[in-house]
């Protein structure tokens, strides 16, 4: 993007995304068996993490655990239009965004288990999910942490000449954060390859963002001199059909951008935190439950346009009870990691340059 073109020019709306690209923003857009997918991708994540909860409440899982649930279509619209050379990395509400990266439901539910035959053998856990085959780079506990790692990812696309995008999911509150802004300032410089994606729920913990802002999500990204957008992230084809014309213009060479995909989450921060309270009404989570549940908004578009029926519907969802199922039967027969385990994976191995990387001194 030429560097003289004002902010107003650089803002765009989902809507403006698609129109520019001469596609239909509709559902005409996709055919029959890529709706059906929509779908039963998200019906997956949905009752995966609906059994994660059930294991959770009987101990078989420990520590923290955060679901997505609510925010399914963010994941499904911003990783499903990627190719696999792509890069994903997230923070640590990372399951159904591992899961639609292509990494196996089963070892993702055993790392939540902590079972060796977890993604991360189990050392990891529900905020470290991980997959360098799927270029799933992670899982992250510090609140802001990969927004500088996803802009040395973009560097290091951009010194090896190659084309992939890397996309890097941060919560709103993530914004607050030193390191958002040093990593957008660079991005910009350097006119990286990365799409940030800040997935506003509304809230950090419990701390509505208006609280701690005082200028919108989306304007946030505008200082830096980044195109920023704002997409409805509860609506999985207006999501999936803005990202896929983003995604052609960042590989194509427009450098960084910043999306807002305005969402909501339906359960509790993590599993010990209550879904309203002190910090937002019953009232209001029930109502963006019933307007907003991006699994009822597709189902409505795709029976109004006669789509998809009833049974067709109870059929995907019965298949994506049975993959969540034997996500849990993979979890439980796996063994947990042996003391040895403690000793394995702590330290770098050779790197590219054959140099052996210890304790962050070369050896
Ligand atoms: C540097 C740092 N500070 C504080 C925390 C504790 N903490 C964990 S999650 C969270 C809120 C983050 O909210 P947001 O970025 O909006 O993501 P969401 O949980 O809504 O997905 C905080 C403050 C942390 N993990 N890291
Ligand atoms: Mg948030």
């Amino acid at each position: 993007m030429p560097k003289t073109e004002t902010q107003d020019e650089k803002k765009t709306d989902a809507n403006d995304g698609a129109e520019k690209e001469g596609g239909d923003e509709g559902i005409d857009r996709f055919d029959r068996e890529q709706l059906h997918h929509f779908m039963r991708e998200m019906l997956l994540y949905r009752r995966f993490e609906e059994k994660a909860e059930e294991a959770y409440a009987i101990g078989k899982i420990g520590g923290f655990c955060h679901l997505h649930i609510g925010q399914e279509a963010v994941a499904l619209g911003f990783i499903g239009p990627l190719q696999e050379k792509d890069y994903v990395i997230t923070a640590y509400r990372d399951h159904t965004q591992a899961l639609a990266k292509g990494l196996e439901p089963g070892p993702v539910m055993a790392e939540l288990f902590g079972r060796d035959g977890g993604v991360s053998r189990g050392k990891g856990g529900s905020m470290h999910i991980f997959g360098a085959e799927q270029r799933f780079m992670g899982g992250h506990g510090i609140v802001g942490a990969q927004v500088p790692l996803a802009a040395g990812m973009g560097w290091a696309i951009k010194y090896r000449e190659e084309d992939q995008v890397c996309v890097c999911f941060l919560g709103d509150a993530a914004v607050n954060q030193g390191a958002f802004h040093e990593a957008m300032n660079m991005s910009a410089v350097w006119e990286l390859p990365v799409i940030y994606v800040v997935e506003n729920n509304e809230y950090g913990m419990g701390t509505a963002i208006e609280r701690v802002s005082a200028v919108s999500i989306e304007e946030r990204g505008e200082g830096y001199g980044v195109p920023t957008h704002s997409v409805n992230g509860q609506d999985i084809i207006e999501t999936w059909s803005f990202v896929e014309d983003l995604v052609k213009e960042v590989r194509d060479g427009a450098g960084p951008q910043y999306v807002e995909a305005r969402t909501y989450r339906f359960k509790g921060h993590s599993m010990s935190d209550p879904v309203s309270g002190t910090y937002r009404s019953k009232d209001e989570v029930e109502e963006k439950k019933e307007k907003e549940d991006p699994i009822s908004v597709l189902r409505e578009r795709l029976f109004d346009a006669e789509i998809m029926t009833q049974d067709e519907l109870e059929a995907l969802d019965e298949e994506a009870r049975k993959v969540a199922d034997e996500a849990v039967e993979f979890a439980e027969d796996s063994p947990f990691p042996s003391e040895e385990e403690l000793y394995t994976h702590v330290y770098a191995e050779l790197n590219e340059h054959g140099r052996l990387f210890m304790d962050g001194r070369d050896r």
